[in-house]
């Protein structure tokens, strides 16, 4: 007879403990999901443009970024004239991209300009300089004659991913 109240009693305990255990873990849980759960590398970003907070972004809103200003509409996939996280974040990511690939290719094309500059044995001796921004080429620093600047442009030009060249090459004074 005694026993039964001791084991209610036990039990009761145990409920109060496991149900403060949950909570417990229920909070812990939720912090972690606000601190870095659901964290892309662009949440910040786009909850900061979110200014009403409703987990979209409206095209006033995401306009505020300047890399929507042009590309809304290729950035809104489902065309409902809004763009949520993963819209925000995948075209965020693409023209990233895309600009990491165009510096490459300015630094691919430098080296390559160079290289072929190198194989002619006219330019071997002079030091010039060789530049690229978004594929134009400027080329710059002293030859011999005017033979060599058209030279060196065409070769220039002729380098894959050249949109253009700028040639400020002059001709040796003395
Ligand atoms: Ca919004
Ligand atoms: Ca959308």
């Amino acid at each position: 007879m005694k026993i039964t109240p001791m084991k209610t009693t036990l039990k009761f305990s145990t409920l109060i403990l496991a149900l403060g255990l949950s909570s417990m873990a229920m909070q812990a849980y939720a912090f972690g999901d606000a601190d870095s759960m659901s964290e892309g590398p662009y949440t910040q970003q786009f909850k900061a443009l979110d200014t009403d907070n409703d987990g979209t972004l409206t095209y006033s809103e995401a306009k505020k970024d300047k890399v929507y200003a042009k590309g809304i509409r290729a950035a809104d996939l489902d065309n409902d004239k809004t763009l949520d996280e993963k819209e925000y974040s995948d075209y965020k990511a693409k023209v990233q991209n895309k600009n990491t690939k165009r510096v490459v290719n300015d630094s691919v094309i430098t080296a390559k300009t160079k290289a072929e500059l190198l194989k002619d044995e006219g330019f071997k001796s002079m030091k010039i300089s060789v530049e690229t921004h978004q594929g134009v080429v400027l080329l710059s620093g002293f030859v011999e004659n005017e033979a060599q600047i058209k030279q060196a442009e065409t070769i220039a030009g002729a380098i894959e991913g050249v949109k253009s060249v700028k040639n400020s090459l002059v001709v040796k004074s003395n």
